[in-house]
Formats: C-alpha cells, sequence, structure tokens
C-alpha cells in the first residue's frame, strides 16, 4: 500500500491501534466514521473469485501472488 501511495494517486491514512496495529481509517479522502458506522473493511479475493476477510489488518495481512486486496468502505 506504502509502494502504491508513493507511485500512483492512492491515498491512506491509518492510526495505530495499541493492541492491533495500524487501523485503516481513510482511503483517497474518504474516512470510516464511529458516528455513522462506516469503516475500511479488508477483503481478499482468490483467482476463482471467493472472497474472504482477513482476521488480521493491514499491517499483517499478507496476499498470496495473483490474489485482489479489496477495500470496501461499509457498514457495521
Ligand atoms: C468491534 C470490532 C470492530 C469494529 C470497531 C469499530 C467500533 N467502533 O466498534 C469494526 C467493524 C470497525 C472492526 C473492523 C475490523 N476488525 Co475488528 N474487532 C472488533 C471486536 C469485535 C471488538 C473491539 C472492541 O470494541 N473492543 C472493546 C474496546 C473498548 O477496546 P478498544 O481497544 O478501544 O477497541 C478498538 C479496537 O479493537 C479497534 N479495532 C477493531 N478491530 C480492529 C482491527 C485492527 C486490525 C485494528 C488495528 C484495530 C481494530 O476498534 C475498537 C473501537 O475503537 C474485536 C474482537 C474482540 N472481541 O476484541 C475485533 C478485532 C479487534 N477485529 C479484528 C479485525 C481483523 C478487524 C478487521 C481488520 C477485519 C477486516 N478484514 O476488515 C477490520 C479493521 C479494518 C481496518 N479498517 O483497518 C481482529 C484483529 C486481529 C488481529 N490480530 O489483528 C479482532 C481481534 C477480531 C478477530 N479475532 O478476528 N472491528
Amino acid at each position: 500500500m506504502r509502494t502504491l501511495q508513493d507511485s500512483t494517486d492512492f491515498k491512506f491514512v491509518v492510526k495505530e491501534d495499541h493492541n492491533y496495529g495500524p487501523f485503516l481509517v481513510s482511503v483517497n479522502g474518504v474516512a470510516g466514521r464511529t458516528e455513522d458506522r462506516t469503516y475500511w473493511e479488508l477483503l481478499a479475493e482468490f483467482k476463482n473469485g471467493t472472497t474472504f476477510r482477513p482476521d488480521v489488518g493491514v499491517g499483517c495481512f499478507i496476499p498470496f501472488p495473483q490474489q485482489r486486496v479489496i477495500l470496501k468502505f461499509t457498514k457495521y
């Protein structure tokens, strides 16, 4: 993500959480808000189209080659 940020228009902001590391707060200027119960969900898609929700955040998730990483602005 940092490499993308350095080389493209892609922008993101993380906030360091004491227990779990970087929490993805905003992507391209759009921020999740507790008041609206919105957040950026981290998802990954296998080549066969199956999507799964990693049980770690952006600081720990390591995608396989060819895997698509999806950042989805959603509600909880
Ligand atoms: C509620 C919750 C959320 C809510 C928090 C918002 C809110 N205002 O309530 C939402 C839905 C946003 C959320 C999101 C995610 N979560 Co969550 N979440 C929890 C849960 C169930 C309770 C946390 C809590 O309220 N604690 C009580 C309060 C008083 O303590 P707190 O320290 O202030 O809690 C804050 C942090 O926990 C933080 N937080 C929540 N999830 C995550 C995840 C990461 C990676 C980080 C850095 C911080 C963080 O938000 C809380 C409120 O501010 C925990 C499981 C648990 N039982 O602890 C999982 C948990 C912390 N989440 C987890 C994960 C993986 C995620 C996601 C990465 C899932 C995903 N694939 O998208 C995303 C974060 C994506 C991002 N944007 O970076 C994992 C972290 C494991 C790890 N080793 O990294 C946990 C432990 C669940 C699990 N076993 O899989 N989560």
